[in-house]
């Protein structure tokens, strides 16, 4: 399996040639995907050679090839990881039956429903990033920028050809309407919330790669463990994309925050803004923004859905085959935080209810674990301030908590608090037109924006100075 066939039009390592018929439907696909691409990938830099990697290989070592391709001949294909040979269902009403390598009838409309769901978040992530380009940072953001972008745009490929091989004329069209809905926009827009946020500054950028790909890397490993073997096969391999991703927004946020802990140690009245560096009030009201969209993604405390979904061996918890020893999660309850009579009050619920808040906690362990190692470095320039990650309650949109108004310690407050706090604890028109003001493009080689810190390394150990993206 593991090597990727070059030659055809759709690079794959699925046998693309063996079936004629999916592969004229998916030669079909390709160009509205590649006029997608122009019309919604990144703004400008289309003609450009940028240093990216692209899968070679669907093993786990040596996978990526790094190189300079411009944008529209990267090589989108349909990479699954290796198949386990006599795989069985691991969780769920199903334990022990042999891995679904077709669609289970009954459970068609609920299948197509996740990858749909999931299909939808690629391109619009695409979307909401198209213009970042024009205010980069450095070079080296600038690819990087690109490279989530092209893997984002593979993504939706992974997800089409699901719906291509699997679900026939109706997935056929769930494909084209993946390239029809727009992020933000008012008739057609993206399916979830988070998709739909402009993300127009870099700030924000690195938020969305640290928080909403974050949740991809949660939703993925859930889909990974799935009974459908396609379905798991494919994200498996999307993950390993993934961690980069992860990484750029990670190492992204925590640069700024370097450097406003620097420029406030050095500027007299320890502010950040007098020496043109983002403040880290404003960073913490950014993070408290993107990671409350982003706690929405996981979907409903209480979910039915979620329940049919693990029960009928669809997806399954993080790291569900290694992490757990008892996999049906009958019989079992968690206690969840309920609203009853406007106070807050704990209830246990019936665990396959709660599985999207299970893996909400795995989420939030890691962005506390984040969040621990900025404010390490926070202190290491002698600044008196500690970043927090803001309760799961606070300014929620979806589920449980949005019917009611938390502060950032998630606690119940009243409408007259929530405004007179709400501009300490969420960006204001200033704060973003701040934000936005600093977003003055450096693609010099070497050179890094005044509010961010360097890297600590170059991409493919190349040095600082490398031409990451070329202008000539
Ligand atoms: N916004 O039982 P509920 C990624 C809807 S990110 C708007 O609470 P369920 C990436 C829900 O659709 C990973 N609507 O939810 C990152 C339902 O609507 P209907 C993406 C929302 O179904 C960065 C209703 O509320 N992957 O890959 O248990 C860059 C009640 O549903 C939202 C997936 O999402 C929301 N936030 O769970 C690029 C995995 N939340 O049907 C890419 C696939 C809920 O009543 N998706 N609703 O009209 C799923 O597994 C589930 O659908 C969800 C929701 C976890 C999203
Ligand atoms: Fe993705
Ligand atoms: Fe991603």
């Amino acid at each position: 399996m593991g090597a990727i066939d070059y030659q055809s039009r759709i690079p794959n390592n699925v046998r693309l040639d063996d079936d004629k018929r999916l592969q004229r439907a998916l030669e079909r696909w390709q160009p509205d995907y590649l006029r997608w691409w122009q019309d919604m990938g990144p703004d400008g830099f289309q003609t450009k050679d940028v240093y990216l990697r692209t899968a070679i290989s669907a093993d786990k070592d040596g996978w990526a090839h790094f190189d300079y391709v411009k944008m529209p001949d990267y090589r989108w294909g349909i990479f699954l990881a290796e198949a386990e040979p006599d795989r069985t269902i691991h969780f769920g009403d199903h334990i022990g039956e042999p891995a679904w390598q077709e669609v289970p009838g009954e459970y068609r409309t609920m299948l197509r429903r996740i990858i749909v769901t999931q299909g939808d978040t690629e391109p619009a992530s695409v979307e909401q990033q198209r213009r970042l380009g024009q205010t980069a940072p450095s070079l080296y953001d600038l690819r990087n920028l690109f490279q989530v972008n092209v893997e984002e745009g593979r993504h939706l490929w992974a997800m089409v050809y699901l719906l291509h091989s699997y679900f026939g004329k109706e997935g056929r069209d769930e494909a084209d309407e993946l390239l029809a809905r727009r992020s933000g926009d008012a008739d057609k827009p993206r399916i979830l919330d988070a998709f739909n946020q402009p993300c127009t500054d870099w700030l924000s950028f690195f938020c969305f790669t640290m928080f909403a790909d974050r949740d991809g890397k949660y939703q993925l490993a859930s889909l990974a463990e799935s009974g459908f073997d396609p379905l798991g096969r494919t994200c498996r391999f999307m993950l390993t994309e993934e961690a980069h991703h992860m990484f750029v927004g990670d190492t992204g946020l925590e640069r700024i925050i370097r450097r406003a802990a620097e420029l406030t140690a050095q500027d007299p009245n320890g502010d950040a803004r007098a020496l043109g560096g983002i403040d880290l009030p404003t960073i913490q009201k950014f993070i408290n923004f993107w990671l409350s969209y982003c706690l929405d993604l996981f979907g409903s405390e209480i979910s039915t859905n979620a329940a049919d979904y693990f029960g009928h061996s669809l997806k399954g918890r993080f790291g569900e085959a290694k992490r757990y020893t008892e996999h049906t999660a009958l019989g079992q309850h968690r206690t969840m935080d309920v609203i009853r009579d406007g106070k807050l009050t704990q209830e246990d619920v019936a665990l396959r209810l709660a599985m999207n808040e299970e893996l909400r906690d795995g989420y939030i362990d890691e962005c506390d674990n984040a969040v621990r190692r900025w404010n390490k470095a926070i202190a290491e320039y002698g600044v008196n301030f500690e970043l927090t990650v803001p309760n799961r309650r606070f300014h929620r949109r979806q589920g449980l908590y949005s019917t009611h108004l938390f502060n950032p310690q998630g606690e119940i407050i009243d409408a007259a608090t929530w405004d007179r706090r709400m501009p300490d604890w969420l960006p204001s028109e200033s704060d973003k037109a701040y934000v936005r003001s600093l977003m003055q493009p450096v693609y010099e080689p070497g050179k890094v924006a005044n509010w961010i810190a360097p890297p600590r390394r170059g991409i493919n150990d190349q040095p600082m100075d490398f031409a990451y993206v070329r202008f000539d």
